[in-house]
């Protein structure tokens, strides 16, 4: 039997529409939905050969546990039995901190997996949750806590509106954008141009965005809090701000005029590499332009939330906030924002971490401690991990410390598609379904989008092999550890709604109610025109909802006093480090590392892919001048080293990296132990092994990727590596 569905794509956040072919229950094509209400037909390769992934032969599809070293097929009742026994006598023994849990990207894309991890880790208690959030955009959450009042009120780009938009440390032509779900986003960006708009790019590389857009200036890695603050600095000193705005809206501007007196264009320039005019000019642009907005994701650097922080304040300055074709809060099926505050995960440093103290940011610690909160003994330590949808031995910093801290674990668990990297080194490895293995809906999303809208699906072929979708593994978990997994403070919020609940309400049961009491719901009322679950699911090619309102402000502000804040004293604190010649580093590692993505392959996974494995794409770019300094020509290879590790890689000399900077992908180094073929055929290596776990940005834990010194040099004998 042939038939076709329609789906959506989770592996990124433009969501795109999916026609899929189902013959006898397999997939066997995948195309655009040229009917979807938002990507309307627009779709990448990645989504189109997803059908290489879930019937990849190398998949992982029964639990398996290790035994010897070697990985031995088991049933799901022994693998969650004993998972129940183990993480029951950690807990009883060493409490809750003793069990640790990392969330992955993937997991992201399914609201049942985020309701399922966060109602197995509420039960549990524990301090101990790491994700994926502080390689990626903590910091972002956090300036928009400190300045607005809550993390996930993170205003987006009015990209089919604005006039001009800069931006820094992001390049949406390849990722397809980040924290903005915009579907074919390089043809917004065209668009903008056709406009008579402008587009400036800061990047280090002349990235494909950059390629894309009217202006290119090469930025040092992590010195963009400098120019930010600079361009603070001219808008407030040359009276270019938006004056009614700040007076109806903000708090601290003279506070921030004084702040930015000492980051002028000239010390600016001298930190960034970026001439003072031009500063000076953007500054003036993007105060003059009307509808812009600066965007970007600068932050995996050593100053992430000062450069966050500062980036908003700019368009808070510059009155671009809230106004059409600015930046602009969006807002959709689900008030993300309210129950965040509600379930308590909007606070500010609820918990703090047994190494370094750290504060988390909306529940999650930094990555970097991980491998010590496992290693170091004494009270709280880390016993067990369970791993979900993620791979942190290569998407962490140092990675291997990590690998070689979980052998000394009592216990760990790995929920993957595959035997990756991280599963290598667990004691057992549970087979999850893939997105098209499970039913849907956008919610990480709700509030980042560009068009609003709201999009069910069901799955579209069965669970492959004995795969399980995460929200029942974390259920049979529960059960079997005899948790009260649905008292989480989730199903609480949604119990205070609807009254009648029992322990086995499946997941959409849960969404549905999220959905009816969210900000477009029935609210069970039999007359309303407000939306359920099912209402919904009656638009298989996704349902449009109210567009982008501007002139929301005073609605969207959760500080105390409903006003934003230009001053707060953890960011006044922390630019004391921020002074001229801070980034000046050892002279043994003379470069600085910045990473780069790719429009085959997504973080650490994909690699398996014979369709998107075509051509090499891991190779480290390097300015000509660099590379004639150490004697290292195209294609040779070379040495990357830093304080903690090093690694050898196939060069690309090019001029589309500044002098001094060398650019590398993460998420590669596919060897070791692994039945992934294809990955194995091209491992690559691992960007994150040169990386210092304990160096971070101190106010949101992120991890220093962008910009951490390394020195390259030709390796032993300057021999040519297979193509990668
Ligand atoms: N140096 C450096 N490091 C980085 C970054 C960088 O720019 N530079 N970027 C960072 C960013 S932004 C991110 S988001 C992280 C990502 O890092 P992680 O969150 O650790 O995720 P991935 O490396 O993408 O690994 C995802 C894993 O989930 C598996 N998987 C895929 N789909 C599913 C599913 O539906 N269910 C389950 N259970 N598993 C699934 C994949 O097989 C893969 O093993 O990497 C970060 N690391
Ligand atoms: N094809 C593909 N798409 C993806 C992903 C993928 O792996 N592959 N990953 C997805 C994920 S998880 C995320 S979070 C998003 C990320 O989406 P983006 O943030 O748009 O993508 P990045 O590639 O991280 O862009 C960072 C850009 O910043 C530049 N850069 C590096 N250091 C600095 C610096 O110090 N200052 C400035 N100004 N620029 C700097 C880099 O050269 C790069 O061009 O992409 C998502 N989409
Ligand atoms: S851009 Fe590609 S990977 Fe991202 S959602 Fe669309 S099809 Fe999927
Ligand atoms: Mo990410």
């Amino acid at each position: 039997m042939v038939e076709e569905k329609t789906t959506y794509c989770r592996i990124c956040e433009a969501y795109c529409g999916l026609r899929v072919t189902v013959e006898d229950g397999r997939v066997t094509a995948i195309a655009p939905d040229p009917e979807h209400v938002t990507s309307r037909g627009y779709v990448c390769r990645k989504g189109t050969s997803f059908d290489q992934v879930v019937h990849d032969p190398d998949r992982v599809l029964h639990p398996l546990k290790k035994v010897d070293g070697a990985w031995q097929r088991i049933s799901w009742e022994q693998a969650i039995g004993e998972i129940a026994v183990k993480l029951n006598a950690i807990r009883l023994r060493h409490g809750p901190h003793a069990i640790g849990l990392y969330m992955g990207n993937p997991a992201g894309y399914s609201y049942s997996h985020l309701l399922a991890a966060r109602g197995f880790t509420d039960a549990i208690g524990s301090r101990n949750t790491y994700g994926a959030g502080s390689q990626d955009n903590l910091a972002c959450f956090l300036a928009a806590k400190l300045l607005y009042g809550a993390h996930f009120q993170l205003p987006i780009p009015d990209l089919d509106r604005c006039a001009y938009l800069l931006i820094v440390g992001a390049n949406p032509a390849v990722s397809h954008g980040t924290l903005v779900n915009a579907p074919n986003v390089r043809e917004k960006l065209r668009a903008i141009r056709r406009r008579g708009g402008k587009i400036v790019v800061l990047d280090p590389r002349r990235s494909e965005t950059a390629a894309m857009a009217d202006e290119h200036h090469f930025i040092r890695p992590g010195t963009d809090a400098f120019l930010l603050l600079a361009m603070l600095h001219v808008i407030l000193a040359e009276g270019l701000e938006a004056r009614d705005f700040l007076a109806a809206h903000a708090t601290g501007v003279d506070a921030l005029r004084a702040t930015v007196a000492r980051f002028t264009p000239v010390v600016a320039a001298a930190e960034t590499g970026v001439p003072a005019e031009t500063i000076v000019r953007l500054a003036r642009e993007l105060a003059g332009a009307k509808g812009g907005s600066a965007y970007g994701r600068p932050v995996c650097g050593p100053f992430g939330t000062l450069a966050a922080w500062a980036l908003e304040a700019l368009n808070v300055v510059t009155g671009k906030l809230d106004a059409p074709g600015g930046s602009v809060f969006s807002e959709g099926l689900i008030d993300t924002v309210g129950v965040s505050v509600q379930i308590g995960a909007d606070q500010r440093g609820r918990k703090r971490s047994r190494i370094g103290d750290h504060k988390d940011v909306v529940g999650e610690l930094p990555s970097g401690i991980l491998p010590d909160e496992i290693t170091t003994p004494g009270d709280g330590r880390i016993r067990a991990l369970v791993v979900t949808a993620g791979n942190p031995v290569l998407s962490t910093p140092n990675g291997e410390a990590l690998a070689a801290a979980m052998q000394s674990l009592e216990c760990s668990v790995v929920i993957d598609l595959y035997q990756s990297e991280t599963a290598a080194h667990a004691d057992y490895l549970l087979p999850a379904t893939s997105f098209l293995e499970r039913e849907d809906l956008p919610i990480l999303h709700a509030n980042l989008m560009l068009t609003p809208y709201a999009q069910w699906t069901e799955p579209v072929v069965p669970p492959q092999g004995e795969a399980k979708p995460e929200w029942e593994i974390f259920a049979l978990l529960s059960d079997a550890m005899g948790l009260p997994m649905l008292d989480s403070r989730v199903v609480d919020l949604l119990r205070r709604g609807a009254r009648f609940f029992g322990r086995d309400l499946p997941p959409r049961a849960l969404l549905d109610l999220l959905v009816r009491f969210g900000p477009a719901g029935d609210r069970f009322v039999p007359w309303s025109s407000g939306l359920s679950l099912a209402k919904v699911a009656a638009h298989p090619h996704g349902m449009p909802l109210p567009p982008i309102r501007t002139g929301i402000l005073a609605e969207k502000l959760r500080t105390a006093d409903r006003k934003i804040h230009l001053v707060d004293p953890e960011i006044a604190g922390d630019l004391e480090r921020l002074r001229p010649g801070a980034g000046a580093g050892d002279p043994r590692y003379p470069l600085r590392l910045i990473g780069r993505r790719d429009t085959r392959s997504n973080n650490s996974w994909l690699h398996n892919v014979p369709r998107l494995m075509d051509e090499p794409c891991t190779r480290l770019r390097m300015h000509p001048a660099d590379a004639q300094g150490i004697g290292v020509a195209d294609g040779d290879v070379a040495r990357v080293r830093s304080r903690v590790g090093e690694i050898e890689v196939q060069v690309r000399v090019t001029d589309e990296v500044m002098p001094g900077v060398v650019s590398l992908p993460h998420g590669w180094g596919h060897a070791g132990p692994t039945n992934r073929r294809v990955a194995s055929a091209r491992p690559g290596a691992s960007y994150n092994a040169l990386i210092d776990g304990g160096a971070m940005d101190p106010l949101s834990g992120m991890s220093f990727l962008n910009g951490f010194p390394v020195a390259v040099e030709r390796a032993g004998d300057g021999g040519r590596a297979a193509p990668g």
